[in-house]
């Protein structure tokens, strides 16, 4: 590919120069995510002339506050995924229960997906998006959806900011699609996404601070003193309370965010689910070349125990999660 040329979604998953030939059944998928994603962007954009702003007026299985989007964002993606061949079954963080579409014996694919990650900012306008997982049953587990994020096939989110970028793995490298309103295609304009090993810039939520266990707060502190610190450098804190967008930001320039959890309960896990947040977003910055730690293990040899499971989620820029497994392996 030339480096001005900036190839739609489709002519770069079915490139016959690329390492890896996708089953074509999974560019399907994919491209219909593409389609889903393009449509929640529009739903985001218009729906203060829609009347789709503000709550919906109830909690979701999370027990969070839904938003008018996120029931329309969550509504859209299955509507339009439902009759792609092959796919048997949706997991969606804001549904109860799983949405099978076919019988394990018809289907193969899994899409595990968030609809609108971040949602808490649609009414202040700030960057929000849709996390997708996507895995295969093997002939011998049909059904079996509790899959380690080792076994994902493709993992992906789609960030509705000042342009919406479609960012993918199928498990050779991160690369980033914009939407060219103009066609509506998705086209390669970040090439070989990769997150640099350091970096002086932390994403985590402060106010948070007496739940932390002691490593995360050593950490954090060491980080807060700046020059005349351990680290001999001062750092910038990010956090937007969007996943999507802190984790744009950090394969963009580098960085590490943050959701641990409380010192009192790790067992709960932290905020973030593992199917549908931790697993897709620990692929893609594997992928760039980053860590994905719950500050223990491997947040992608995890074994789901439900598929609504949280986990603890810290990853980015590789020295900096290494440092953090150091402390909490140092904690016990
Ligand atoms: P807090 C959004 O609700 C989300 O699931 C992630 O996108 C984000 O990183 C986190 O929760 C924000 O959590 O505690 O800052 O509201």
């Amino acid at each position: 590919m030339s480096d001005t040329h900036m190839p739609p979604l489709h002519e770069f998953l079915t490139d016959p120069s690329r390492a890896e030939r996708l089953d074509p059944a999974l560019v399907s998928l994919v491209e219909t995510i593409a389609d889903a994603c393009r449509a929640i962007a529009n739903h985001v954009r218009y729906a203060a002339f829609e009347g789709q702003s503000g709550a919906a007026g109830g909690t979701n299985v999370q027990g969070e506050e839904q938003k008018k989007l996120d029931v329309i964002a969550d509504d859209e993606f299955a509507r339009i995924c439902s009759d792609v061949p092959r796919l048997a079954a949706l997991v969606s963080e804001e549904r109860d229960e799983i949405t099978w579409l076919k019988e394990p014996e018809e289907g193969d694919y899994l899409v595990y997906y968030d609809p609108l990650d971040g949602s808490s900012n649609i009414d202040v306008d700030l960057s929000v998006g849709t996390i997708f997982s996507i895995c295969q049953m093997a002939e011998g587990d049909r059904a079996e959806v509790l899959k380690s994020g080792i076994h994902q096939v493709c993992a992906g989110y789609a960030i509705y900011g000042p342009s919406t970028i479609l960012v993918l793995t199928t498990g050779t490298g991160v690369n980033g699609f914009s939407c060219d309103d103009r066609s509506g295609d998705f086209r390669l304009t970040h090439a070989d996404l990769t997150i640099p090993p350091t970096t002086s810039e932390f994403a985590i939520n402060v106010s948070r601070y007496r739940h932390w266990d002691d490593a995360v707060r050593v950490y954090v502190d060491e980080c807060l003193a700046g020059e005349t610190g351990p680290r001999n450098r001062a750092f910038n804190m990010r956090w937007t309370a969007s996943m999507v967008a802190d984790v744009h930001r950090i394969l963009i320039r580098g960085g590490v965010f943050l959701y641990p959890s409380d010192a009192d309960n790790r067992d709960k896990g932290g905020k973030l689910r593992l199917l549908y947040e931790a697993n897709p977003m620990a692929l893609i910055a594997e992928q760039a070349g980053g860590k994905a730690s719950t500050g223990l293990t491997r947040i992608l040899e995890e074994v789901p125990q439900s598929h609504h499971q949280r986990i603890s989620v810290i990853l980015g820029s590789s020295e900096e999660v290494t440092r953090l497994e150091e402390y909490h392996q140092r904690q016990g």
